[in-house]
């Protein structure tokens, strides 16, 4: 009886906290004045919509956003959206240029859906967005997660970011499942006893729900609950709710989906109890049961294919990497992109001993063998998806996972940031 009163305390404190945040945004749309789009963005991490995202942004549009960072930082910018009228002609365009200024020089033009999932990387502490849309037609527009990361020579780049010393971190004892969140820092999982705890970049706290899987993407916290199998999701995340609303039912789960996945871009996965893998767009959620596709990939040199001994997937910026249960491992060829279709792609297999895999944003792949040993590739890109050649590392782990701050490796109790 103990805990069901605390669970309900729980409850009460999220509710209370999400009117408060309700009542923010309300006042944030009262205020907010279309024709001073511009901003300016400073600090160490932050988030950048189109006027009136997701909805359609208003025409005659002229944005400036700066972001301006400390001396010896360069900035991140990750694409979670980016959905601009479409046209040959680039009626609507983001331009990005390197530095805080209008002459600086250009790095990047998208219109349509070009920036969808990219990543961006200023080479100073300074990058200039200029968003322009013309006197017609409008879409979804544009949501931007930007991070300063520490500035290093173009030689060592690829190396760089993740190679930095591990920093301890003190985690719940006996995690089973474990997902960075949106934000910098931010982190879910969840123990043996299913209990859920969320890690604010300061501390951990416990959240209400009993899950088996735990999943994290733009588009919300994906759970699986432990006793009755039901799907939930929290929506809505923003920097100034970043976990998200309350858990809503969104599946009775017909298809016994036993450990769920979402990746950067808008889906999520699921493998049933027979090793069978679906998948869905985030905006079927609440008809998740009807939407569920199968997962089948077509594998380069058979005939036949491969539709089941499914153990684990991740998709990261460029690829999709599955992990198969006799321990050998199927990537994406090419790039998937955002219209993504697992039919579509040639895939390939590697044999091995794998665990897992997980590919985050950025350009690093992080491989876990069933020995514990750790392999990494660098330099995955758009051209180049599946990346360089594997690199063996010198320390064992039980459990790894790529993120958007970092690579988070775990020793039994112990974890690593
Ligand atoms: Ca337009």
């Amino acid at each position: 009886m103990g805990s069901t009163i605390l669970k309900t305390d729980y409850f009460i404190i999220e509710t209370i906290f999400t009117l408060f945040v309700l009542l923010l945004r309300v006042d944030a749309v009262i205020i907010e004045d279309h024709s001073a789009c511009s901003q300016i963005f400073q600090g160490r991490y932050g988030e950048i919509k189109s006027p009136d995202y997701p909805l359609e942004y208003p025409d005659n549009l002229g944005c400036v956003w700066t972001i301006k960072t400390s001396e010896n930082f360069r900035i991140e910018l990750n694409f979670l959206d980016f959905e601009l009228e479409k046209s040959a002609e680039c009626f609507d365009k983001l331009t990005i240029k390197d530095g805080a200024h209008d002459d600086a020089p250009t790095l990047e033009i998208f219109c349509g859906d070009d920036g969808k999932g990219k990543t961006v990387t200023s080479s100073g502490n300074g990058l200039y967005l200029q968003f322009l849309s013309d006197e017609s037609l409008g879409e979804r527009g544009i949501y931007i997660l930007w991070k300063e990361i520490e500035k290093l020579s173009l030689e060592s780049y690829p190396e760089g970011f993740f190679n930095e010393p591990w920093v301890s971190l003190d985690v719940p004892a006996n995690l089973i499942d474990f997902d960075s969140g949106v934000f910098m820092g931010s982190l879910w999982t969840i123990n043996n006893n299913y209990d859920v705890f969320y890690y604010d970049s300061n501390q951990w706290s416990i959240i209400p729900g009993k899950l088996k899987s735990i999943s994290v993407n733009q588009a919300g916290i994906f759970g699986i609950d432990s006793k009755n199998n039901s799907i939930y999701w929290r929506h809505g995340i923003s920097v100034t709710n970043q976990k998200g609303d309350l858990w809503k039912l969104v599946s009775k789960n017909k298809k016994k989906i036993q450990r769920i996945e979402s990746t950067n871009y808008d889906y999520i996965y699921g493998i049933d109890d027979e090793t069978k893998m679906y998948y869905a767009h985030v905006r079927d959620i609440d008809i998740l049961d009807e939407k569920w596709q199968p997962f089948v990939i077509n594998v380069e040199n058979n005939v036949v294919p491969i539709d089941s001994n499914f153990r684990a997937m991740s998709c990261g910026s460029y690829s999709c990497w599955i992990v198969m249960l006799d321990g050998s491992v199927y990537s994406s060829k090419t790039f998937l992109g955002t219209n993504f279709n697992p039919n579509s792609v040639t895939w390939t297999v590697s044999s091995g001993q794998f665990k897992d895999i997980s590919a985050g944003f950025g350009n690093n792949i992080w491989a876990l063998m069933s020995n514990g040993d750790v392999y990494k590739k660098n330099a995955a890109t758009s051209h180049s998806p599946m990346g360089g050649d594997w690199q063996k590392q010198n320390f064992q782990l039980d459990f790894i996972h790529a993120g958007i701050g970092g690579v988070y490796g775990f020793k039994k109790d112990k974890g690593f940031v």
